[in-house]
């Protein structure tokens, strides 16, 4: 009997064993890390809460067109249009001249809107450089405008306050040694050059930019970068760019594993420090974050991310932005708006305008972005919440008052609510009544609401008190 249940008992861990072997595959170039870092660099990248996405080459000459016709791509993706010859945008460099490209008034703009951090376009698919590198010649240096636009760029953000983040593509259309397959020995050849080309182009960005805090990855889809025989190398360049710069925060978009794996490897874990597939859409929920860092890059149309000279289909309000940064830090995470500036360096009118809105926002209700966290609430229906990082204040980012002008919030079960008051006027109570169940009902100022607004709730631990009467035994 006794040997029986031995018996019985191994195959069992036998068969443990054997599940959890199918389930975890054994990675040389899968993530190094489970679950998020805990420096104090990413931590600070966690707080930044709102960001500035731009997108500047030489698409911005087009802004979507080529001989009277609408492009109905992004706009910067118009060199891989066919009615617009390869020949003809490879030349439009010679007439890149960005005079007005005042990298002070950038940056001036970006810090009014409260952007904490910006990532700007070095290089995108086009391949064209926005800096000098000297392993390239088809930079800005060889354009009319024949300077660094990323060096003064750097300087003048830096100045204000607002760290850089560089965007950088693996895919390069212009690249002679670039290829989206590999097919024969001689494409192996080439795009084993090409990959050289790249880690110097990104040794050198960190080299001349020393105060860069990062890279964001792109156009990494492609057939050969995500070969699994390019995990050695995607693995690797992300080791030694963080041996150059320690502290790098580098996006999780790509590297590949051996097994073939982009942004999560194999086992589903995620290779980079913060997930990078939020792109123009925001989790539903915080469970499809999957607990990760991640950061939201938005367009204010549809799609495009360079200059457009037509604004067609929808473009977003400032409330509807308002409301996707709301929701974005109430999932613990950055909201990315991107800019597509013209290409005289000037930005439109509209992001102007849209980016001051959002700044005047800013300036009153910031506390509920900055330096908050996901506070564990479930998504109720005036609006989105965070929590202060010590746990003592929750913001409510109301976007829908009731006809009743009485909001009721639902918090934790240990968290009592001790005070609640718009943050535009802190001395003012708001009445609350304790409601069952956790509830509580809040008394809205009744006004004519121009912008959501941002009521403080301060939190005192403990449990929530439930009035007598209402301690039914059912
Ligand atoms: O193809 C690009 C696109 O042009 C743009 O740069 C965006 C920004 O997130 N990224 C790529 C698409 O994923």
């Amino acid at each position: 009997m006794k040997r029986k249940l031995l018996v019985i008992l191994g195959l069992l861990m036998f068969v443990t064993w054997a599940y959890a072997q199918q389930d975890s595959v054994t990675l040389q170039h899968g993530a190094h890390r489970i679950g998020r870092r805990t420096d104090a660099d990413m931590q600070w990248w966690r707080d930044y809460g709102l960001g500035q996405f731009i997108h500047f080459g030489l698409y911005a000459q087009l802004g979507g067109e080529y001989n009277g016709e609408q492009y109905s791509g992004a706009s910067e993706w118009i060199r891989s249009w066919n009615k617009l010859p390869n020949a003809v945008y490879d030349s439009l460099y010679k007439e890149f001249n960005p005079v007005n490209f005042d990298a002070d008034r950038w940056a001036a703009m970006a810090k009014q809107m409260g952007a904490r951090y910006v990532t700007i376009t070095t290089r995108h698919h086009d391949g064209f450089c926005l800096w000098p590198s000297k392993y390239s010649d088809y930079t800005i240096v060889k354009s009319s405008y024949g300077k660094d636009l990323i060096g003064p760029l750097v300087k003048a953000y830096n100045k204000v306050g607002i760290d850089v983040y560089l965007y950088y593509s693996i895919l390069d259309w212009h690249s002679k040694d670039w290829r989206y397959q590999l097919k024969t020995a001689d494409d192996t050849v080439a795009f084993n050059r090409f990959k050289v080309f790249v880690k110097n182009q990104l040794t050198e960005l960190l080299t001349l930019y020393p105060t860069v805090k990062g890279f964001w990855f792109d156009g990494t889809w492609d057939k050969s970068w995500a070969s699994p025989s390019n995990a050695p190398f995607t693995d690797s360049l992300e080791q030694y760019l963080k041996q150059i710069r320690p502290g790098l925060i580098a996006g999780g978009r790509y590297r590949v594993d051996e097994t073939g794996h982009r942004h999560d490897d194999a086992n589903g874990s995620l290779m980079g420090d913060y997930a990078q597939g939020w792109e123009r859409k925001i989790p539903k929920d915080y469970a499809a974050t999957k607990g990760r860092d991640w950061d939201c890059d938005m367009t204010f149309g549809e799609n495009g991310w360079g200059y457009q000279k037509k604004w067609l289909g929808h473009w977003k309000t400032t409330d509807e932005l308002l409301e996707m940064m709301a929701k974005c830090n109430s999932l613990d995470g950055n909201f990315v708006l991107n800019f597509g500036p013209k290409a005289d360096g000037s930005f439109r009118q509209e992001e102007v305008d849209a980016a001051r809105e959002i700044g005047d926002w800013m300036k009153v209700n910031n506390a509920a972005i900055y330096d908050t966290k996901y506070n564990g609430w479930e998504k109720q229906d005036w609006g989105y919440s965070t929590i202060s990082k010590d746990g003592k204040k929750a913001y409510l980012m109301v976007f829908n008052v009731p006809v009743s002008g009485k909001i009721k919030v639902l918090t934790d079960k240990a968290q009592q609510v001790g005070k609640a008051y718009m943050i535009s006027a802190p001395e003012k109570s708001l009445p609350i009544h304790p409601l069952d169940y956790g509830y509580n009902e809040i008394t809205i100022p009744s006004q004519r609401y121009s912008r959501p607004f941002v009521i403080v709730l301060d939190i005192v631990n403990g449990k929530s008190e439930t009035r007598q009467e209402n301690k039914a035994k059912t």
